[in-house]
C-alpha cells in the first residue's frame, strides 16, 4: 500500500512542516512528510521525535498525491506544482498551517498582510495591546509558526498574525476580527503570473472578516469581497481615512481626522513609511475596540526591528544603516526615500542578491533623486545595474564584503551608507538575518 494512502501529507520539512507534524500527531492523525530536498532542515528532529512518520524526498511529481487524505503545504512550496494541483482537482483538500490554526483557534485574530511593513505593524500591534493589558501572541510569517504558538501560548486574549501571500493561498477558514492589507507592490514574481495574481492571493485575508483595513492610496489593497465594514487608512488632505499622515509645521505627523496624534520626532522609528505603519496600527486597534490613546506610549517607544532601516554605527562620521529586510523593490524605495530626505549627495546605496524575477525599473526615480553612488553585488547585480542604468553612478562587485569596501572608500563625513538590497539573500547568505548580521560585522569591524 502507498505510504501516502489516507494520510495527512505534510509537504515541506522546514519550520512550518515540523510544526504541522507536531500538531497533527497531537491529534493522533496518520502523517507522512515529503520534501523536495534530499536533506531537509527538519530531518533529524523528525527522526528523533516521530520515528514512525515516513519522510519521502525528491521531486513532488514522483508521488501520487491523490492518495492523501489532506495535503498540508508549506509556504515555500507552490500549490501550483503539478502533482498538488492534480490532487486538488481530484478532490483532495489542500491546506496550510494557518488553515489548521484557523480551524482550532477560539480567541479573536488580527491578521496583517501586505508586501512591506508586515513585521513592523504586527510588532506595533503586539506592543500596543500588551501595554493596554491584553495577553497577546504575535506569530506567523514573522518567524513563529502559528501552530507552535497555538500549542505553547495559553490564555491568549488576542492573536496578531503576520500572513504572507503564500500562507493565505492555503487558508480557507480564517475569519479575522480585523484583517489588514497594508500595500501591494511587486514581490515573489517567480511564484505568481502577474502583480494582479499576487494581489488576489493577499485579498484572501478579507474572507469572512468582521472589519477590513486597507490603504486608501493603493486600490489593490481594497477588498474585492462585498464587505460592510471597510476602514481605509492614509490618503491626502482632501480624501483620507480616519488615521493618515500630513506635514504640520514642517514635520510629518499622524492625524486622527483633524487632530494631530503623534509626530515624526516623537517616534523612534524613522521614515514616511513608518508614519504610515503607525496610522494603520491605530486604525486596526480602533477596529479591535481599543481606545488607541492607551497604545501611544508603546508606539512612541517602539525602537523598530533589527534589519529594518536599523542604525548600525557611525564610523569616521559616516552613518551606516542595515535594511537587509528590504528584500523587494518597494521596500528599498521606502528605505532610500526615508533615510535620504532629499540629500542626494550623501546617500551611498548597497543592493543586490536574488531578484525573484522582479522588474527593477521603478527604483530609477528614487535612486536618481536620492542616491549618489549605487554599489551592486550578488547574483542579479548586472540586471539591477541595467535597470537603473544612467540614473546614478554605479559600481558592480561580487560580494557584500567588496561592496562595503567600495562604500568605505567613497564615503565622506556625514554621508549615509544604506544596505537595502531590493533582493532576497539566498544566493550568498542563509537568510536576510545572516546577510544583515554579516553587514553589521563588516561595518563594525572597521570602527
Ligand atoms: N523548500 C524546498 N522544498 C520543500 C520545501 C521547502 O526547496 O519541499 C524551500 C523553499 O522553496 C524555501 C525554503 O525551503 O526557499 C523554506 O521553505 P519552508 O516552506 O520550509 O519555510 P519555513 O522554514 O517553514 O518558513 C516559513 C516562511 N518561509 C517562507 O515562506 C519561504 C517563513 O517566512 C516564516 O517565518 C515561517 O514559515 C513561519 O511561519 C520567511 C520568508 O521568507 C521569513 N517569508 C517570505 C517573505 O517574507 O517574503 C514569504
Ligand atoms: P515585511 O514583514 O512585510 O517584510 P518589515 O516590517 O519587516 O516588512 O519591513 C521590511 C522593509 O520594508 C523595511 O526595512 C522597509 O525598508 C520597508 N517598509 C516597512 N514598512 C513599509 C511600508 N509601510 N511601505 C513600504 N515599505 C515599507
Amino acid at each position: 500500500m502507498s505510504k501516502l494512502n489516507g494520510k495527512h501529507v505534510v509537504i515541506g520539512l522546514g519550520k512550518t512542516g515540523l510544526s504541522c507534524v507536531r500538531f497533527l500527531k497531537r491529534l493522533e492523525c496518520e502523517v507522512a512528510v515529503i520534501d523536495t530536498r534530499s536533506e531537509p532542515p527538519g530531518r533529524e528532529e523528525l527522526a528523533a521525535t516521530f520515528p514512525d512518520v515516513p519522510l519521502l524526498t525528491g521531486a513532488l511529481d514522483k508521488y501520487d498525491l491523490t492518495q492523501a487524505q489532506e495535503l498540508i503545504v508549506s509556504p515555500g512550496v507552490s500549490i501550483r506544482t503539478k502533482s498538488i494541483a492534480k490532487a486538488q482537482a481530484a478532490g483532495v483538500s489542500v491546506a496550510g498551517d494557518v488553515e489548521l490554526f484557523a480551524r482550532s483557534v477560539s480567541a479573536p485574530v488580527i491578521a496583517v498582510t501586505g508586501s512591506n511593513g508586515k513585521s513592523t505593524v504586527v510588532s506595533l500591534l503586539g506592543k500596543s495591546l500588551e501595554q493596554a493589558g491584553y495577553d497577546v501572541c504575535v506569530a506567523g510569517n514573522i518567524g513563529l509558526p502559528v501552530l507552535d504558538a497555538l500549542s505553547c501560548c495559553e490564555n491568549v486574549d488576542v492573536w496578531v498574525l503576520e500572513l504572507s501571500s503564500f500562507q493565505l493561498e492555503t487558508t480557507h477558514s480564517l475569519r479575522a476580527k480585523v484583517a489588514v492589507n497594508l500595500n501591494v507592490s511587486e514581490d515573489h514574481m517567480d511564484r505568481y503570473d502577474s502583480l494582479d495574481d499576487y494581489a488576489m492571493a493577499k485579498q484572501r485575508i478579507f474572507d469572512g472578516c468582521e472589519s477590513a483595513v486597507y490603504w486608501l492610496e493603493d486600490l489593490r489593497t481594497k477588498p474585492v469581497q462585498p464587505l460592510n465594514n471597510l476602514n481605509p487608512y492614509g490618503g491626502n488632505e482632501a480624501l483620507h481615512g480616519r488615521f493618515y499622515t500630513k506635514t504640520q509645521q514642517g514635520e510629518e505627523t499622524v492625524f486622527d481626522g483633524a487632530k494631530p496624534v503623534v509626530s515624526a520626532s516623537e517616534l523612534r522609528i524613522k521614515g514616511s513609511h513608518n508614519l504610515l505603519n503607525v496610522a494603520v496600527t491605530l486604525t486596526a486597534l480602533v477596529e479591535f475596540g481599543l481606545d488607541y490613546k492607551l497604545a501611544l506610549p508603546a508606539v512612541k517607544s517602539f525602537p523598530g526591528l533589527p534589519h529594518r532601516c536599523q542604525w548600525v554605527a557611525d564610523v569616521d562620521g559616516v552613518h551606516w544603516y542595515n535594511d537587509s529586510k528590504g528584500t523587494n523593490v518597494g521596500s528599498a524605495i521606502a528605505a532610500i526615500e526615508g533615510l535620504a530626505l532629499g540629500k542626494k549627495a550623501q546617500l551611498i546605496w548597497l543592493a543586490g542578491g536574488e531578484g525573484k524575477d522582479a522588474d527593477f525599473s521603478p527604483l530609477t526615480q528614487a535612486v536618481s533623486a536620492n542616491v549618489s553612488l549605487a554599489v551592486l553585488f550578488g547574483r542579479d547585480a548586472e540586471k539591477l545595474s541595467q535597470s537603473i542604468n544612467g540614473s546614478v553612478k554605479t559600481v558592480q562587485v561580487d560580494t557584500l564584503e567588496q561592496a562595503v569596501d567600495v562604500a568605505r572608500e567613497h564615503a565622506a563625513s556625514d554621508d549615509i551608507v544604506l544596505l537595502s538590497p531590493a533582493c532576497a539573500s539566498f544566493d550568498q547568505f542563509k537568510d536576510f538575518v545572516d546577510r544583515g548580521n554579516q553587514f553589521m560585522q563588516l561595518v563594525k569591524g572597521a570602527s
